[in-house]
């Protein structure tokens, strides 16, 4: 599809957001927690007994006080405990597809960007709605997109900025002018909100990134002066649901155990420990490699994880304890929304920053995946 032929400087013209109205506080999903602990132990007296989760431990050791849901009633529901969204007709656009496009016509009216300029639709989220056809064919056919192409990528937490420097290539080859970057992550499906070590972590979201040539873009935009991803192999966070579990003579998916692998489960400790430092020093010899030190950065638009590791990287980059300011947080009310989490910061904290300012959007999650991406802005 090179019609160009020549590369051209990437920059971020726009982004967009779609957050889901149901909120579920730390104290509601405590509460529903702790029914479903109680129920479960008063029916099985000879089992383990589960112990009951609490608003403070989550606050202290993750820094999340809400998140937002797709659908908060069944999730709440001691009984049920996992989201409940009725299966949809080939016909009507799939869910991931729905958030996913709001998001989009979000950047797009943000950036005044008519659909007819963009030329390829990347759908990077930590999980798909089905194996195919690609949840991004189905965004560049709802957006009427008529020339194109798209497809998913997944690299967990990291599939964003995959996302942003798979676009940014495109430009640089010349292969495209405009791209959208779409992260629908309806976390609430694959999260196991029966096990204590985890139930607090996700939330959904869907965030979008317009890439295009510096030349197509608004006056106003973020020129990307530098893209880097980083994998690295690690049993400590994963997720084994897949095609072939059914092959695995075991029946239907059982989703009812605490600890179901299956569904998300991780080595919290072991996660914060081992990414703290990977990610710490792949911020700095990408800043070296582009000949920035940490006095450079003007503001950190972290991965939303939890806001010890924050801290803690922050504090590497930039070499003092960053405040607000400087590294903003939005994991209090979102939680953790995988791939989509350092785009929300970056969206609701980059307007007020001046022209020449230079900040890091930064990503890291399962695989281990991590990727950086420096911009600096123009207005
Ligand atoms: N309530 C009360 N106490 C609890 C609870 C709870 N809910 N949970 C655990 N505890 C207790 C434990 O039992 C333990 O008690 P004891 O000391 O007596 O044994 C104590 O608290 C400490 O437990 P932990 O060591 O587990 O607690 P931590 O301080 O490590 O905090 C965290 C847990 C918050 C999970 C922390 O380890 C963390 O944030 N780690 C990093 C996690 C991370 O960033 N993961 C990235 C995953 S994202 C990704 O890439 C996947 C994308 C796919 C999306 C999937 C969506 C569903």
């Amino acid at each position: 599809m090179s019609q160009h032929g020549h590369g051209a400087i990437p920059v971020i013209s726009s982004t967009g957001l779609f957050t889901p109205s149901d909120v579920i506080t730390n104290e509601e999903l405590v509460t529903s927690f702790n029914a479903y602990a109680d129920q479960y132990n008063a029916a099985n007296p000879d089992a383990e007994p589960l112990t009951h989760s609490s608003v403070e431990f989550v606050e202290k050791a993750s820094g999340i006080k809400s998140r937002h849901v797709m659908d908060k009633r069944a999730i709440v529901d001691p009984d049920i405990m996992e989201p409940r969204y009725a299966e949809r007709p080939n016909e009507q656009i799939s869910l991931m597809a729905e958030i996913g496009v709001a998001a989009c016509r979000d950047a797009l009216a943000r950036a005044g960007r008519d659909i007819e300029d963009v030329e390829a639709v990347l759908c990077a989220a930590s999980n798909m709605q089905r194996a195919y056809p690609a949840m991004a064919v189905e965004i560049q056919h709802e957006l009427g997109m008529q020339r194109g192409f798209g497809f998913d990528i997944n690299v967990a937490c990291s599939s964003a900025t995959f996302g942003i420097q798979t676009a940014a290539d495109y430009i640089r080859s010349g292969n495209a002018r405009s791209v959208l970057v779409v992260n629908p992550e309806i976390t609430s499906g694959h999260l196991n909100w029966r096990d204590r070590d985890s139930h607090f972590i996700f939330g959904d979201v869907a965030t979008a990134i317009l890439v295009e040539a510096k030349d197509l873009a608004p006056a106003q935009h973020w020129e990307i002066l530098g893209t880097r991803l980083k994998t690295q192999f690690s049993n400590n966070i994963r997720n084994n649901f897949g095609f072939l579990n059914r092959a695995h003579g075991q029946g239907a998916v059982d989703q009812s155990g605490p600890r179901n692998d299956k569904l998300f489960v991780q080595e919290g400790r072991k996660v914060f420990k081992e990414v703290v430092p990977m990610v710490g020093q792949m911020i700095l010899e990408h800043a070296e490699s582009l000949g920035l030190s940490g006095s450079d950065l003007r503001r950190l638009w972290l991965h939303q994880a939890n806001t010890g590791m924050n801290r803690l990287i922050a504090q590497k980059v930039l070499g003092h304890e960053a405040c607000e300011d400087e590294s903003p947080t939005v994991l209090d009310t979102y939680a953790n929304t995988s791939s989509a989490g350092s785009i929300i910061a970056f969206h609701k904290h980059n307007e007020d920053l001046a022209a020449g300012d230079v900040g890091l959007i930064c990503s890291f999650g399962a695989g281990y995946s991590a990727g950086s991406v420096f911009v600096r802005k123009v207005a």
